[in-house]
């Protein structure tokens, strides 16, 4: 039986990030979307297993895709939840020390950084997420889309902050103004925890 993934908890209320991310959104995000995708991932992951041990290899291969869409969904909404904090948990304050360093060697500032990410992420066609990666073999931090649910790994960088803006994310608030949700959602992005995943991503 292979091991089956959990939907992780949230480490906030679903009320803790508004006013720039509502409850509903949150509720409908996290216990609705984010659970689908840990369901159908489980599930094709059961059929891969089946389809293993019936040597059907055109079956293996049909089922890589919802594999891809699902686990990339889920992996980067596990860390989606993490990189966002309620403002009474340090969410918003800016980061310090090495991360701020690389970002100021690639970017100019923090508010550069900020604008080029958001006129970016806003950019995208339909549904996906922007993304501050950092590459292992350049020692350096990237900027990167990914479409739909494609996971950093795909681009071989590790994840440090990931926006999503897919319009679940903030429809039912920002309606069509993706822009808005953009500029209001750095309130409440866990700098902390980005500066955490930089310093693991450098190390080994
Ligand atoms: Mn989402």
């Amino acid at each position: 039986m292979v091991q089956k993934f959990e939907l992780p908890k949230l480490p906030y209320e679903l009320s803790d990030l508004e006013p720039v991310i509502s409850a509903e959104i949150m509720n409908l995000h996290y216990n609705k979307h984010h659970k689908a995708y840990v369901d159908n991932l489980n599930k094709a992951l059961e059929q891969l297993e089946q389809a293993e041990k019936n040597n059907d290899v055109a079956q293996m291969i049909a089922l890589q895709s919802a594999i891809k869409f699902n686990g990339g969904g889920h992996v980067n909404h596990s860390i989606f939840w993490t990189n966002l904090a309620p403002k009474k948990a340090g969410g918003g304050t800016p980061p310090d020390g090495d991360l701020t360093k690389a970002i100021e060697a690639e970017w100019g500032s923090l508010k550069d950084f900020i604008e080029m990410f958001n006129t970016k992420t806003g950019a995208i066609q339909g549904s996906g997420w922007g993304w501050l990666g950092y590459c292992k073999k350049s020692k350096r931090l990237k900027f990167v889309t990914c479409e739909n649910q494609d996971p950093l790994s795909t681009k071989d960088l590790i994840p440090l902050l990931g926006i999503d803006v897919w319009e679940h994310a903030y429809y039912l608030q920002y309606k069509n103004v993706r822009a808005d949700y953009l500029k209001a959602i750095w309130d409440v992005v866990n700098w902390k925890n980005v500066a955490e995943r930089y310093a693991n991503a450098q190390k080994g």
